[in-house]
């Protein structure tokens, strides 16, 4: 009897703290302007979710085509107190290229590729492009940000940039949904 007591002032003081917790939401999502207009992939949004198992970020241009020359970098923060990203999933945004998570080194990936599951692609025929992190890639974090940058080097003279919140910076800490 007396354990189960004790089991069961457990339990609450669990649910009181799960309760508690979400100061920040499992969603982020915002609307970016047409700021880069000289590009086709001029972000208009950002969506990330960030669930029990895995990060899903969606990125949306104003039109995306197979023909793309442009390239995608998703940062990731799982440490807020280290300055910068901890982690850079770098993808094309054409038909037939790759693309690979690393480590950061400051707003750059890395040579250091991670071993974990995690899938990117952009879907042309929905101007979007969408990757999803398992979350051990990410340390498990139980709160991440993230930040997107677009480069097209579209008439090769100069690249035109876009970055979504703004350049090097964070979305709205980003709760996973554990509790979910
Ligand atoms: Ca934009
Ligand atoms: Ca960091």
């Amino acid at each position: 009897m007396r354990t189960r007591i004790a089991l069961t002032a457990g339990a609450a003081l669990a649910l009181a703290g799960l309760a508690a917790a979400p100061a920040h939401a499992e969603f982020y999502s915002i609307d970016d302007p047409a700021d880069a207009r000289a590009s086709l992939t001029d972000i208009f949004g950002l969506q990330a979710n960030h669930g029990g198992k895995n990060l899903l970020v969606k990125v949306r241009f104003n039109e995306l085509m197979r023909s793309s020359a442009a390239g995608i970098s998703v940062f990731v923060d799982t440490d807020p107190d280290a300055k910068g990203p901890e982690y850079v999933l770098s993808s094309g945004l054409g038909d037939g290229t790759d693309y690979v998570l690393t480590g950061a080194n400051g707003w750059q990936g890395s040579d250091d590729r991670v071993s974990c599951d995690y899938s990117a692609r952009p879907k042309w025929g929905k101007d979007v492009f969408r990757a999803l992190i398992s979350r051990d890639c990410l340390d498990d974090a139980t709160s991440v940000r993230v930040s997107v940058k677009m480069v097209d080097q579209a008439d090769g003279s100069h690249p035109v940039v876009d970055w979504v919140p703004k350049r090097h910076r964070w979305s709205l800490p980003i709760a996973s949904g554990l509790g979910a």
